[in-house]
């Protein structure tokens, strides 16, 4: 059973992205509201149209609402869906890293910047250039910056290969290597690439990199990163075996090994999380649907504890 906390029984949030800063726990999730739209496979009922910000003093302590510190009609290039976003801060700015639906319903990646932690945060005029898909998640290691993104079905991956939109727009062969998520180092004014996006690879024990067809180990959506004992840990959503999973390299762009899962299904279809530490302790941010009775579209978010093995191995956390 999974004694998570619900941090915010007042509304719905899913995708938590959890950092310190200023000595807080700041949480950047996406806001699912009930907007009427069927479900699908493209996710269309996921129609979400701004972002709170959420601060917390103590894991246990009072969770402060920052209200809305972004919305669909401030961004420039908006199309609809505002998914999974991440913030990063650098010489006294904060970057929120969003998904965000073209005006043509193409997914791409955009970027606003605030002078808090809790915005507001302005949007560049301009989706990053070259950015496509959903999920991103932004890693710093020794003052570079990396963005991690890429999600299959409705998040779009699979119509890309090598960074360019490919006809037709498919999965590879369930025997085929299976797609991978992206990172690209973010230019030194943290607003575009500073390089082509390049494959996240998660190898199996023999290294040899997960097929398509390996859908209990595969990347599907989720993408976070982090690091422990000098090691970097990349986590991710299996989506349709609804895994949270993670895989350890060495350096920022890997190849990653995979290792085992960090958390076993939620009630609900998406699983998507976030991993921070927080005085000399772990958490795993995560979302479920037992407040909303099982409504994939209705997520809440949630936070429990994560520990490592004497290997540096994360102990599972049941998701039930
Ligand atoms: O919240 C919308 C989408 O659902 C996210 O971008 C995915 O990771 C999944 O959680």
């Amino acid at each position: 059973m999974n004694k998570g906390r619900y941090l915010y029984p007042n509304d719905y949030m899913a995708d938590p992205s959890a950092h310190v800063f200023e000595g807080k726990i700041y949480i950047y999730p996406s806001h699912d509201w009930e907007s009427g739209i069927e479900e699908n496979d493209n996710g269309d009922h996921f129609n979400m149209k701004d972002y709170h910000v959420f601060s917390m003093e103590e894991v246990d302590g009072e969770v402060i609402d920052h209200g809305k510190v972004l919305a669909v009609e401030d961004i420039p290039w908006s199309g609809r869906q505002l998914w999974d976003s991440d913030v990063a801060h650098k010489d006294g700015k904060y970057y929120i890293y969003f998904s965000l639906k073209d005006k043509t319903d193409i997914f791409r990646l955009g970027v606003a910047v605030g002078d808090t932690p809790y915005g507001p945060f302005v949007a560049e005029k301009t989706p990053i250039d070259g950015s496509y898909s959903i999920d991103p998640c932004v890693f710093e290691d020794n003052g570079d910056y990396y963005i991690y993104f890429g999600g299959i079905w409705g998040g779009q991956l699979q119509f890309y290969r090598n960074n360019k939109i490919t006809f037709p727009m498919c999965l590879p062969h369930s025997h085929e290597n299976a797609l991978s998520p992206k990172i690209a180092k973010l230019t030194d004014n943290m607003l575009e690439f500073a390089e082509e996006p390049q494959d996240v690879i998660i190898l199996d024990e023999n290294g040899n990199p997960l097929k398509q067809g390996d859908t209990e180990r595969r990347f599907f959506e989720a993408s976070w990163l982090h690091k422990y004992n000098g090691k970097y840990y990349f986590s991710y959503s299996t989506g349709d075996t609804h895994l949270i999973c993670y895989a350890i390299g060495d350096n920022p762009y890997g190849p990653f090994t995979y290792q085992g899962v960090i958390l076993t299904p939620v009630i609900g279809w998406t699983t998507h999380h976030s991993i921070v530490e927080f005085k000399d302790k772990w958490y795993l941010f995560h979302h479920d649907c037992v407040p909303s009775k099982g409504k994939t579209w209705l997520r809440s978010m949630k936070v429990t504890e994560l520990e490592y093995d004497e290997n540096g191995l994360i102990k599972t956390i049941q998701g039930q």
